[in-house]
């Protein structure tokens, strides 16, 4: 059975890293306009990296949950036939063993020069100061995709939602495009569609079957289901 499998925000709640709609998440204590956007980066710039600094020290320190680890032994178990495909910037699915992990929204611990494209690993704090070491110029950015970016490997993505059995949406709102669409795209392709979530998401009716609670207790439950376990 080939499976698609689209995490987000939620999966690393119980690591202790913020989500961004939950009350108290991130877009709850801070405007979305100012940190998630090129135009705010180019207003002002030290603020997003402070913003991102702070989230890549978090996320160091924070640890992969039960969920990570169960995607990650689905993944050793099925081989290629488990697409993982995460809108989130930690590393906690590399971490708790995942490979590989397409990261449609980028990486914390990626930079990027805004004005050649040149990529880095990020330094545990980037500065405005540090030059990129192939044009010079200041002012690195975190290597995300911000509202009114194009998301990465779309054409893997699509590629595997399309010829995919199941897709499984964890811990994510639905309320950001395009991955909030490839309910659909699978739907389209033949495929079932399940949602694990806290809550029911955006696109709740978009999906054949929805299952509601935390991540760490859902995923492993349903990863055993698949195995046979
Ligand atoms: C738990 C839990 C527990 C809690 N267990 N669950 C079509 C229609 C309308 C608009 C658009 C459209 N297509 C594109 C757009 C525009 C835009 C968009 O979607 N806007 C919407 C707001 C409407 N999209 C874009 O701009 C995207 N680019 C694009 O489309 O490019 C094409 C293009 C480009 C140029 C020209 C023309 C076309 C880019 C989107 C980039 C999103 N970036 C961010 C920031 C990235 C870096 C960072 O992390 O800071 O990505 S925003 C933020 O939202 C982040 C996340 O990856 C993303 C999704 O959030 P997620 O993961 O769903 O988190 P939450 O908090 O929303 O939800 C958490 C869920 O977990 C909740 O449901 C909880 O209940 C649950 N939960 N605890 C299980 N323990
Ligand atoms: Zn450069």
């Amino acid at each position: 059975m080939r499976i698609v499998i689209l995490t987000g925000a939620g999966i690393s709640a119980e690591s202790g890293l913020d989500t961004f709609r939950d009350a108290g998440g991130l877009w709850a204590r801070h405007d979305l306009a100012d940190l998630a956007t090129p135009e705010g980066f180019a207003r002002d710039p030290a603020l997003v990296l402070d913003f991102y600094n702070q989230r890549r020290r978090a996320a160091c320190a924070a640890k992969p949950n039960p969920a990570h680890a169960a995607l990650a032994r689905l993944q050793k178990d099925n081989g290629d036939q488990v697409t993982l495909v995460t809108q989130n910037i930690d590393d906690l699915h590399e971490r708790a063993g995942s490979d590989p992990v397409i990261h449609m929204h980028g990486s914390l611990f990626g930079a990027l020069c805004g004005a050649c494209g040149h990529r880095w690993p990020a330094p545990k704090v980037m500065r405005l100061a540090d030059g990129c070491q192939a044009c010079g110029a200041g002012s690195p950015r975190p290597d995300v995709v911000w509202f009114g970016e194009m998301p990465h490997q779309l054409d893997r993505i699509s590629a595997a939602l399309a010829r995919c059995d199941l897709f499984v949406a964890v811990g994510t709102s639905g309320a950001v495009y395009p991955a909030a669409g490839f309910v659909d795209l699978a739907r389209d392709s033949g495929a079932e569609t399940l949602e694990l979530n806290l809550e029911p998401g955006d696109r709740a009716s978009a999906f054949d079957t929805g299952r509601a609670g935390p991540a760490s207790d859902l995923v492993p439950a349903w990863v055993d289901e698949v195995l046979g376990r």
